[in-house]
């Protein structure tokens, strides 16, 4: 049975972003009809509802929106940087208003919790403010020619049309991180959402597109849902996309990459994290408890920096097991739309299957499972993907512990020496995000050091989940290449031209070469 407060936070959000029964998936320049074109829908995993059907693009619908695209970049590529930085607030500002509505949809679509839906979209404003303040900072080194008369500097252009590819659990955020970056570089951006979360990409289409409109902007920001991995195909293969962002899972990145690579394209990897915490006998325990529980529980174990591992100082072993366990039981599990609730659905049927899974290797490698592990049934809502996060005793051997399973499961594994704990930390082959919880400076110092962790977010005394729009994102190893969103991750988006002038009247060469053609 559909709940009451369901349906009205349904029609509310719908009819706030332009949401109906049935949508097009296909933004380029204007939506495209309906008619004549294949629908997928879109449930809701918080009790299994189909929240709408959305059109899904073709073949013919793809090189449209690309011949198309292409236009729309020499027009963009021509604006002066800092004036593609004022579209981009106008566009922060829209989506700023919209925030509650926004925020409702992804907890509608992807089952987060209110805070973290809204939290999301405010990712989203934050970067398209960022964005802005990078439009005046596209900034090229100037060098010491070695030549008289010369000048060695570099200057970045804008790079072409970018192809972004989303996952369900970021469903609007990610796509901005990279499209609000783009955009000031002057490039364009085609979006291909996760197929489980369209329904918020539209949303944000309706609001973004009109933000452009209104800001006299041409149409940089186009959508193109597709149906299973038709869109990820075209775009991989696609020499008119010099850069592929892609977030999802190793295994459709390794592929994806392999496709651009065979054609000298660039990409933005954003795969599995393993996410470890070390747990020092040093540290500040509640801390570390509010940092893990975060970390582990949070978006439903459903981000790629959650927090998948504890390395817990044996001294202090048993207590931290007590302090989260008790965190673990009160936590309320359910209706992310509700205040109270801190852990919402997973997002789908093949989720929970995989969480279970996950569970049962684990036990029968020798893992103790010491909390949940279960299926969860709420009450009026058992067509949704419900589950009671599991805290697993677990040792490094464990084929299992070394998986990303997109699930809220913790392994804890307890250490005796701090290398030791390094060691274990770094054994597994993901590199996203990582933490120590120690108020030891020597211990602290050796964890951000060479042979510390080995991950691209490190984090001191605070969660692995959660990272800030402006420090790079991105991760080492099985988790993929590159870095999006803030610092200097603006340069992936352009092309860099090193620029020798020479303003004398002959031409001197460099490393001393003497070559006198010509000469009269
Ligand atoms: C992801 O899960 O794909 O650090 C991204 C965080 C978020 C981003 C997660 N800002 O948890």
């Amino acid at each position: 049975m559909v709940s009451e407060n369901f349906l009205r936070l349904k029609e509310s959000v719908f009819d706030e972003l332009g949401i109906k029964k049935s949508n097009s998936g296909i933004f380029v320049g204007k939506w495209i009809p309906l008619e004549d074109h294949k629908t997928i829908e879109s449930r809701s995993p918080i009790n299994g509802e189909v929240l709408s059907t959305v059109s899904v693009a073709n073949r013919k619908d793809y090189d449209q929106m690309m011949s198309f695209s292409e236009k729309v970049f020499h027009e963009w590529r021509e604006i002066p940087a800092p004036k593609r930085g004022e579209i981009i607030m106008s566009v922060g500002k829209a989506i700023q208003n919209k925030k509650k509505a926004l925020g409702a949809m992804v907890t509608l679509e992807a089952g987060k919790i209110k805070s973290e839906g809204e939290g999301e979209i405010q990712e989203m404003i934050d970067v398209s403010y960022f964005a802005t303040g990078i439009s005046r900072q596209l900034y090229g080194l100037t060098m010491a020619s070695e030549r008289p008369d010369h000048m060695l500097f570099e200057q970045w252009n804008p790079l072409g049309t970018v192809g972004v590819i989303t996952s369900f659990n970021f469903p609007a955020s990610v796509w901005s991180w990279n499209a609000f970056i783009a955009a000031v570089a002057g490039d364009n951006v085609v979006w291909k959402p996760s197929s489980k979360a369209c329904l918020t990409a539209i949303a944000v289409m309706h609001v973004v597109s009109e933000a452009l409109s209104d800001a006299g902007s041409p149409p940089i920001f186009s959508l193109l849902v597709s149906r299973g991995s038709d869109g990820g195909e075209w775009i991989s293969r696609d020499p008119r996309i010099p850069l592929v962002s892609f977030t999802g899972s190793t295994d459709v990145g390794r592929n994806l990459y392999g496709k651009v690579a065979s054609r000298l394209g660039r990409v933005i990897l954003e795969l599995g994290g393993n996410n470890g915490v070390i747990v020092s006998e040093k540290c500040d325990l509640d801390l570390a408890i509010k940092g893990i529980s975060f970390g582990s529980l949070g978006t439903a174990g459903q981000r790629c920096t959650t927090t998948r591992r504890a390395i817990v100082h044996e001294k202090i072993y048993d207590e931290f097991i007590s302090k989260l366990k008790r965190v673990y039981s009160t936590v309320k599990i359910g209706d992310p739309s509700s205040d109270d609730v801190i852990v919402g659905p997973l997002i789908d049927k093949t989720a929970e299957k995989n969480f279970l899974n996950a569970v049962e290797e684990a036990r029968s490698e020798g893992g103790v499972i010491i909390y949940g592990g279960t299926r969860a049934d709420i009450p009026g809502l058992e067509n949704g993907n419900y589950v009671v996060p599991a805290i697993i005793e677990a040792n490094e051997g464990m084929g299992i512990v070394k998986k990303e399973t997109f699930a809220p499961i913790l392994y804890v594994i307890k250490y005796r020496d701090f290398e030791e704990a390094l060691r274990i930390h770094n054994s597994v082959p993901q590199g996203l995000s990582s933490a120590i919880f120690t108020n030891d400076i020597n211990e602290e110092g050796r964890f951000l050091s060479p042979h510390g962790s080995d991950c691209g977010l490190v984090n001191i005394n605070t969660s692995t989940s959660g990272a800030e729009i402006g420090g790079a994102f991105g991760g080492e190893k099985e988790t993929g290449l590159g870095r999006e969103s803030g610092s200097d991750s603006w340069k992936y988006y352009m092309r860099r031209q090193t620029v020798t002038r020479n303003y004398g009247k002959t031409i001197p060469l460099s490393q001393g070469v003497v070559f006198d053609a010509g000469e009269n």
